[in-house]
C-alpha cells in the first residue's frame, strides 16, 4: 500500500486534490452526467447514425407493398435471385390483416418476399455505416423481425389478389465490419414470431483492442433465409422494421462505492502524512517523502 501511496502522491500536485478529484469523479458517476471526467467510461450508449432505420422516407399508401430496394439501402442478393417471384420492398400494412397492429414504427416496413426460388440462398437488404469498428466498444443493434400474416391489400393494391404468406423461412440480423460478419442473430425468433406481428432482435458484441476489422466501415444486414417451414406453408416472406445501432465504451469497470471509499481514504492518508512531514523539515521534501513510503 505504501508503495501505491507514493505513486498517487507523485501523480498529483496535491494529494488533497487528488482527493477532490476523487470525490468529484464519483458525483459524475452518480448523476449518469452525459459528460463524464475524460478519465472515466461513458456510461450511456450512444446512437450510430442509420439512413432510412425505419424505412419511412418511401410514401407507401395503406395496404399496398411496392418492390423496389427501400431508400439508402442496397439489395443484398449474392445468388442473384431477384427478378421472377422474388422481390425486396416497403410495406404499409395498416388496416390490413397482413400485421395486426400495423409496423412497429411508423407506417411502413421493408419486406423480402421469395416466392419461387425456395432454398436457393438468402436475399435481403444492407447498409453500410458512416462510422468504423471501434476498439473496446460494445454494439448493441435492435430490429423487429416481422411473420407476416396471408391476406388481400386494401385498394388500389387488392388488384394484386389474396397473399398465401403462412409460414416463416427464416431471417439473420446481421452486424458487419468492412464485409465480414461480427455478430449476428441467426433466426433465433424462428418459431416465436406468431402470424401477423413482429418481435425484437438484440444483437450485441463487445469489440477488444485487437479485431482484425478495427477502423472498418460498419454495416448493418436484414436477411430473408429463404428456407422452406413446411411444404404447404414454404414461408415466403420476412419483414424488417426499427434499426437501431448503438455504441458503449467498453473499458475497465468502474470502481464500486467501496473501492472508490478506499482510494479517498489514501489520498487523505498520503496528504496527512506529507504535512507532517512538511512540519518537522522544510528541506528536501521529495526525498523524505520516497524515505518514508
Ligand atoms: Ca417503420
Ligand atoms: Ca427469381
Ligand atoms: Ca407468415
Amino acid at each position: 500500500m505504501h508503495g501505491e501511496c507514493k505513486y498517487r502522491l507523485r501523480s498529483a500536485t496535491n494529494p488533497l486534490v487528488l482527493a477532490a478529484s476523487l470525490i468529484a469523479a464519483t458525483v459524475v458517476r452518480a448523476d449518469g452526467d452525459s459528460k463524464p471526467a475524460a478519465t472515466l467510461p461513458r456510461v450511456s450508449g450512444e446512437s450510430i447514425a442509420i439512413a432510412n432505420p425505419g424505412f419511412e422516407i418511401d410514401l407507401v399508401d395503406p395496404g399496398c407493398f411496392p418492390v423496389f430496394t427501400p431508400n439508402l439501402w442496397t439489395a443484398y442478393d449474392p445468388n442473384g435471385l431477384l427478378g421472377g417471384g422474388e422481390f425486396v420492398g416497403v410495406v404499409n400494412p395498416t388496416g390490413t390483416p397482413f400485421f395486426v397492429s400495423g409496423a412497429p414504427e411508423g407506417s411502413n416496413a421493408a419486406l423480402t418476399f421469395l416466392s419461387t426460388e425456395f432454398e436457393a440462398g438468402p436475399v435481403g437488404i444492407t447498409q453500410v455505416l458512416g462510422d468504423v469498428l471501434q476498439a473496446n466498444t460494445t454494439y448493441t443493434l435492435s430490429v423487429q423481425v416481422g411473420n407476416i400474416a396471408s391476406g388481400t391489400g386494401l385498394p388500389p393494391c387488392d388488384v394484386f389478389g389474396f397473399f398465401d404468406l403462412d409460414g416463416f423461412p427464416g431471417y439473420q440480423v446481421q452486424l458487419l465490419a468492412g464485409g465480414v460478419v461480427i455478430a449476428q442473430d441467426d433466426n433465433s425468433l424462428a418459431g416465436a414470431i406468431p402470424e401477423a406481428e413482429f418481435r425484437l432482435t438484440t444483437v450485441q458484441t463487445t469489440i477488444g483492442g485487437g479485431h482484425p476489422q478495427l477502423g472498418q466501415p460498419l454495416e448493418v444486414r436484414l436477411i430473408n433465409l429463404n428456407m422452406i417451414d413446411t411444404p404447404a406453408d414454404p414461408g415466403i416472406e420476412v419483414d424488417f422494421d426499427d434499426v437501431r445501432l448503438s455504441a458503449q465504451p467498453a473499458g475497465p469497470s468502474l470502481p464500486t462505492a467501496g473501492e472508490w471509499s478506499a482510494l479517498i481514504a489514501l489520498a487523505i492518508m498520503c496528504a496527512a502524512g506529507t504535512a507532517l512531514i512538511g512540519q518537522s523539515n522544510d528541506a528536501g521534501h521529495e526525498r523524505r517523502v520516497d524515505s518514508v513510503f
